[in-house]
């Protein structure tokens, strides 16, 4: 089972990797920035993307669709990680103890699907493409997201793990009985405790064709029907076949009220790279809010269409994965402003 401890952190000289296995870092080959295309690739935000990448490295390799490659890639952490308290089966609950989950998937003809506070289903990344194939619609929540799930034959079924149940039970002995502000991987920042990681994914088949996907729990302990980015293309994800794809992690209400992801695709059309849009999305979210910017977390990933990528988050600490022909396993250190 995956183990964070596990990572080895290397000292290299632009973005410092974190591998899986002790390799010295003369084995990884460093980030091609030649101008060529470099596809199939599929890049997901922190550890567990690692999992979810050689997932989707399966379809990918084999010449498959990047959307079939992001469905069965979110399926990892959304069933398999049961070290995460954060997507799926595993996910944290809400503040009243419903796990309420938040998905979302696009592909590379700009079609759309996704599911908002649905619960007992384990794979929302599933249902968000039935929504999307399924349906004239774009979004289904709650309860009729869930019904809509049955019906198309997902197994309905109790999600609150009995450690997911310990932890919300410990919580409301000390809890205002408010939602917390989480920050990711940060330990002594507000929320660290519950950190919770979403999984966004991005991928680019052997055609050139760009799909992505993102699945979470959302905000531990928050309000009962909040939902974050995570399932609203633009803000937790959005994929542009001419131009490349983006995905969000954080704070959704700071990436939702900057259209945060749309936002990255749209400055990497004019010319940025993906880690400058990632940074410019993060620097509005700050500039807006520079109060707040301490105690909040946001990370940007984008891909562009030659298959360049990179990251940009608030805080330090956001990792991403990367998984293409020469490395299946990379992970990597996400530059941030603090
Ligand atoms: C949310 N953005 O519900 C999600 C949570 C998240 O890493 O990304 N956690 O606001």
């Amino acid at each position: 089972m995956f183990n964070r401890r596990k990572f080895i952190k290397t000292g290299a000289a632009s973005a410092s990797l974190l591998l899986l296995d002790k390799q010295s870092f003369a084995e990884i080959l460093p980030r091609q920035k030649t101008g060529k295309e470099q596809f199939p690739i599929v890049i997901s935000t922190w550890d567990f993307g690692v999992y979810a990448n050689k997932e989707a490295w399966k379809t990918l390799s084999k010449g498959g669709r990047a959307l079939d490659a992001i469905e069965a890639g979110a399926r990892v952490p959304e069933e398999l990680d049961i070290t995460n308290g954060t997507v799926g089966r595993t996910g944290t609950p809400d503040r009243d103890g419903h796990v309420t989950l938040d998905s979302c998937i696009m592909d590379e003809f700009g079609n759309c699907g996704s599911v908002a506070a649905m619960e007992n289903i384990a794979h929302p990344i599933s249902v968000a493409r039935m929504v999307m194939e399924r349906t004239p619609h774009v979004m289904l929540v709650g309860e009729g997201a869930t019904q809509f799930a049955v019906e198309q034959g997902m197994k309905k079924e109790k999600l609150l793990t009995p450690k997911a149940e310990k932890a919300w039970k410990e919580w409301l002995k000390t809890a205002k009985y408010s939602p917390v502000m989480n920050v990711e991987n940060g330990t002594n920042r507000p929320g660290g405790k519950y950190n919770h990681d979403t999984i966004g994914m991005l991928a680019i088949d052997a055609k050139g064709n760009i799909s992505g996907g993102c699945t979470t729990s959302g905000m531990a302990f928050k309000m009962h029907g909040r939902v974050g980015d995570s399932p609203i293309i633009g803000a937790g994800l959005y994929v542009d076949n001419e131009v490349g794809g983006a995905t969000s992690t954080g704070v959704g209400e700071e990436v939702i009220r900057n259209v945060g992801s749309f936002l990255v695709v749209e400055l990497m059309r004019q010319g940025l790279s993906p880690e400058e849009a990632c940074k410019e999305a993060v620097m509005r979210i700050i500039k807006k809010k520079p109060e707040n910017a301490e105690k909040v977390q946001v990370g940007f990933l984008a891909i562009n269409k030659k298959g360049e990528y990179g990251a940009y988050a608030i805080q330090k600490g956001f990792s991403y994965a990367v998984c293409n022909a020469e490395k299946q396993d990379l992970l990597i250190s996400g530059k941030s402003y603090y």
